[in-house]
């Protein structure tokens, strides 16, 4: 078996402790062992990270977006390679590990070309012979934490940002996908990112993750995962500035008018892709009563033709869940939407087969204050709940604590646009799925979905530089604002 790395000041370093982890779709296939970093180790990357930053923060940005250029040429050459990886180590299905890949590409160009523009503002001034601008600076170190669904596309929507703004990272991926991290780095460091600018820590969040979220040398943290942990993150970080990607429980409203079909296939990728692993997975369905049992039966006839098994064979719809803790969560929710009163119309259990599947679920009859109907599962379990009209429809679409995605499929435009207008969430998609944002739009959620902020694109920028307002005064005299203004 092999035994894989710490990336640490441009060397692979071992720490001691390791981790094996397991193909999820063939458990007893090993993938490799791994470091099980500790806060000696992150302490070592933070410092390797602290000395690498005045010089990578003096690298002309353009000249940094060489390098990020390099990395998407590197991506694009080893897609395959990455996207079987991917499947092999995380279990969603070959096609969309494609797109998980295609995702860095995407945002190592958009963010290589963002070298040239990195823009700040000029503005007037009240007084004379004075000039009045704003400047993007780098942070500083910056802790990223990313999870396992997107395991190569969200670190690069974290690290490729992070470094066309001049700072220094130090990574701690998933344990559930150490070695689609290393694969990456190695990518970073084969384009020429210099040593100390990114460094890799795998190993437990509790220790090692933590302790880059309480480090003081540490100026931001970036985290995508559970709403708890985004949670106990920002009480811990101090005054750090703290991006948080969170949880969701993504709603698609179907009303009467909408076409069926479309809104089918919307539910299915938006439920049962990546095997419902997605925190913007279409868990709900809240359906209009006068289509509900039409849209119920076509939507079991169209469950029950979805194939479960490797991600690898082409032909399979639905992979495994990431681990056996996911499977037996999404089990305990058939329990308990079961006890709650919902009815079971297909699906719920573990499937006989090696790995960790679970059947696509869908309950009916769901209400809104049922836990399956609120709780983010997961998993391939939906719950439909239906609705006599649009107003209901917006009403149960925002009750629930998160507000990442939303969808609503119609053909009335007037619904479509109050839609837009009154779902809490951000991001509302107008007869498309809940899935599927695109790396030059901001992305990220209100309520329990996040505290703000925004990744992908201008907000990404944004996510990981200061502003630094700059005042020029060359009128060779003390002036001041406010009082010489007459
Ligand atoms: C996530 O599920 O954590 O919009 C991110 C999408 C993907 C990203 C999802 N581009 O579904």
């Amino acid at each position: 078996m092999q035994k894989y790395k710490l990336y640490i000041n441009g060397e692979w370093v071992e720490s001691g402790e390791t981790f094996t982890r397991v193909n999820p779709a063939n458990p007893k296939e090993v993938t490799g062992e791994f470091q099980q970093g500790n806060e000696e180790d992150i302490d070592k990357a933070v410092e390797a990270a602290e000395n690498a930053f005045e010089r990578w923060s003096e690298v002309p940005p353009p000249k940094r977006g060489q390098v990020l250029l390099k990395v998407a040429q590197l991506l694009r050459e080893d897609k395959e390679d990455l996207a079987r990886l991917e499947t092999i180590e995380m279990g969603k299905v070959i096609i969309e590990a494609r797109g998980d890949v295609q995702e860095a590409i995407d945002i190592a160009e958009y963010m290589a070309g963002e070298g040239r523009r990195l823009f700040g503002f000029t503005t007037t001034s009240e007084l004379r012979d004075k000039f009045c601008m704003t400047i993007r600076r780098p942070i500083g170190v910056v802790g990223l934490i990313t999870p396992w669904n997107f395991p190569i596309a969200i670190p690069a929507w974290k690290i490729i940002p992070a470094l066309i703004c001049g700072n220094t990272t130090v990574f701690k991926p998933s344990s559930d996908t150490p070695l689609c991290a290393i694969r990456l780095v190695e990518i970073l460091e084969k384009a020429g990112v210099p040593k100390g600018v990114v460094n890799l820590v795998t190993g437990p969040g509790s220790a090692a993750g933590m302790h880059l979220v309480r480090h003081k040398k540490v100026r931001a943290i970036s985290f995508t995962g559970h709403r708890d942990t985004g949670e106990l993150i920002l009480k811990e970080a101090g005054l750090k500035r703290v991006g948080l990607e969170l949880g969701g429980k993504n709603g698609i409203i179907i009303m009467d008018d909408a076409d069926l079909e479309l809104a089918l296939d919307g539910v299915i990728w938006g439920g049962f892709g990546t095997t419902g692993q997605r925190c913007t997975a279409a868990s709900r369905v809240i359906v209009h009563e006068k289509i509900k049992e039409k849209f119920e039966k076509l939507l079991v006839e169209r469950i029950n033709k979805l194939k479960l098994g490797s991600g690898l064979d082409p032909s399979v719809d639905i992979g495994p869940l990431v681990n056996k803790a996911a499977q037996e969560k999404s089990q305990k929710y058939v329990q308990i939407g079961l006890d709650e009163g919902a009815k079971l119309s297909c699906g719920g259990k573990i499937p006989k087969m090696e790995g960790f599947f679970f059947e696509p679920t869908l309950f009916t009859n769901c209400s809104i204050d049922m836990k399956i109907a609120q709780d983010e599962i997961f998993g391939p379990v939906v719950s439909l709940i239906s609705v006599k009209d649009f107003e209901e429809a917006i009403k149960v679409m925002n009750s629930i604590k998160y507000g990442l995605s939303s969808s609503i499929y119609t053909n009335n435009i007037r619904n479509a646009f109050k839609a837009i207008e009154k779902i809490e969430a951000g991001i509302t998609y107008i007869n498309a799925s809940t899935i599927g944002a695109e790396i030059h739009l901001p992305f990220g959620g209100i309520k329990d979905s996040g505290n703000g902020t925004r990744e992908g694109g201008q907000t990404g920028i944004e996510e990981f530089s200061e502003i630094k307002t700059v005042y020029i005064d060359y009128s060779g005299k003390l002036q001041r604002a406010q009082i010489d203004v007459e």
